[in-house]
């Protein structure tokens, strides 16, 4: 962090003393919003040069994410994320090239050695759940983590993160019930941008608010700006340690904005007009901090010039050795899935049998 002079050390101290962060930390919220929107730009580059079949996108929701996540004790409590949530990965631990190994599902690839779709992050070190391709399926996840931290004494939290069309599942109405019921330390994250796919909130949802519904289950419901990444910060400290202390989960919700199509398999201008876009263009997060970060006095010309560099080196870095990390063996493409024939568990009938033919 550079300081040009007093007046805007004050106010930098000021800014990160309203929230009881450091100014480290302020820079390096932007610094990892920076380097998720980097490398998701990067992503879509390499699969429009027909190098990665699938992008799927977090831009746009950089700023919620990484307010979110920041209040998580790293490498102790549990993240069970969804396919937008690079930035929360990136707060969590996981690195460029982690992201990148999935992107080009290497081998090496931490998340599952390159078996899952791109996008489905997981970290067993760093408690990141793997990404599971059925939506909301990871809320059920989230609440059985929080029973054995609560059963175990471990003093974890479990956050569960994704969309407000996903929120509409029936497993959320279970886990969250449940969840309420036994008080467990679990946060749920819904990100809202407004589409699932193409189809508009509402029709996805008869409420404006997702997190209306929370008083149906007893718990606090938060909405907060996404764009306003200290706002999520402060929304997500709260909900945290009311989980840690024992009084049970909190619904978080943060209003995002999709800057892509759903995927690279989609093409958003067919089912939203071209004033709405411009509209969604003007609540991106990343210029909004980055401002607000100016004015505080976080940021400066020399501050940027080096976080640019250094989140292009980690980029190039990233792509680089992602591209040219080994692919998994087709042989192990069922390890994991089918019986081990050898250990003496059956194959299904349609398991390829030792040696090649029909099982
Ligand atoms: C159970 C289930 N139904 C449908 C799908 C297909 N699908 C994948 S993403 C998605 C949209 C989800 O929208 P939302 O929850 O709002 O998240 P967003 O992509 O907008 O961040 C759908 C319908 C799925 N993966 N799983
Ligand atoms: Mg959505």
């Amino acid at each position: 962090m550079t300081i040009t002079d007093q007046e805007g050390g004050r106010k930098a101290g000021h800014l990160a003393a309203e929230y009881a962060l450091a100014d480290s930390d302020l820079h390096a919220m932007y610094r990892t919003m920076a380097l998720a929107r980097a490398l998701d730009e990067r992503m879509w580059v390499l699969n429009r040069s027909g190098r990665a079949p699938f992008v799927i996108s977090g831009q746009g929701h950089e700023g919620a994410q990484v307010g979110i996540a920041w209040p998580l004790r790293r490498d102790h409590d549990w993240v069970a994320p969804y396919y937008r949530s690079i930035a929360t990965c990136l707060v969590v631990g996981m690195t460029p090239r982690d992201l990148m190994l999935a992107q080009f599902a290497r081998a090496s690839d931490p998340s599952s050695g390159g078996r899952q779709m791109p996008g489905h992050y997981g970290h067993p070190g760093h408690h990141v759940v793997s990404v599971s391709s059925p939506v909301a399926t990871q809320i059920l996840h989230a609440a059985g983590i929080a029973l054995a931290s609560r059963v175990r004494g471990l003093d974890q939290v479990a956050m569960a993160i994704m969309g407000e069309g996903s929120s509409n599942q029936g497993d959320v109405h279970e886990a969250l019930n449940f969840a309420a019921i036994h008080r467990l330390p679990m946060v749920l994250v819904i990100e809202n941008n407004g589409y699932a796919i193409s189809v508009p909130a509402a029709k996805e949802l008869a409420v404006q608010d997702v997190a209306d519904r929370a008083s149906g289950y007893g718990i606090p419901g938060v909405v907060v700006d996404g764009t306003d990444v200290l706002a999520c910060y402060a929304a997500s400290r709260e909900a945290v340690d009311r989980a840690r202390r024992g009084e049970g989960p909190t619904l978080i919700e943060a209003k995002v904005t999709r800057l892509t199509g759903h995927s690279s398999d989609d093409q958003q201008s067919k089912y939203r007009s071209a004033s709405e876009l411009a509209e969604g263009l003007t609540r991106d997060p990343l210029p909004i901090f980055r401002a607000r970060l100016r004015e505080a006095g976080v940021l400066d010309d020399e501050a940027e010039a080096a976080l640019a560099a250094d989140v292009s080196a980690a980029v190039e870095d990233a792509t680089a050795f992602a591209e040219a990390a080994p692919d998994p063996e087709p042989a192990g493409a069922l390890d994991h899935v089918f019986g081990d024939a050898a250990a003496g568990e059956p194959h299904p009938p349609w398991h390829p049998a030792p040696g090649g033919g029909p099982g």
